[in-house]
């Protein structure tokens, strides 16, 4: 018998494409807010500051990074949160991956690879750029062949899917 709100919405035929809008945007929200955390999605769906939607639309991204050390980190998880919208990044250095939680309504997964991309380090869609690659400190010029996005249980130099 809790059908107060519906009934509300159907007052004014005009807003109804706006409602269906609204709904399903909350409804997304809703289930973003609740695999992160529970109860938090209030009243903050109208307003959208930065601060208040970081935790209810933020995307999760994740995708292979070539690299060698800490600095390739530093160099790397600076370059993706440079990209605006970008909310936290963090580069695996032994899985040669990197995790990235970002507001998609700001920036896409193309963006971040190509910002990563720039600073020189090839990513799993576009290599690096060779001029910053050249000026990555020595130990930072990874090599071009090495295996990314890599799983536990997959670190291993497998040549064996040779089908030439
Ligand atoms: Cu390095």
């Amino acid at each position: 018998m809790n059908f107060s709100k519906k009934n509300h919405e159907h007052k004014n035929e005009n807003v109804m494409n706006v409602s269906k809008k609204v709904i399903l945007s909350v409804a997304v929200i809703a289930a973003l807010g609740l695999t992160s955390c529970k109860n938090e999605t209030k009243k903050e769906t109208e307003s959208s500051t930065t601060e208040m939607s970081k935790e209810i639309a933020m995307t999760d991204l994740s995708f292979g990074v070539r690299g060698n050390c800490g600095m390739c980190k530093k160099t790397i998880e600076k370059a993706a949160n440079g990209v605006e919208g970008v909310a936290s990044a963090n580069w695996d250095v032994d899985k040669k991956k990197i995790d990235i939680s970002f507001d998609d309504t700001k920036t896409d997964a193309m963006a971040i690879h190509k910002a990563i991309a720039a600073s020189g380090y090839d990513t799993e869609k576009v290599a690096g750029s060779e001029e910053a690659y050249k000026d990555l400190p020595g130990c930072c010029q990874y090599d071009h062949d090495m295996m990314m996005n890599q799983s536990d249980d997959k670190k291993s130099d497998d040549h064996s899917d040779h089908d030439i």
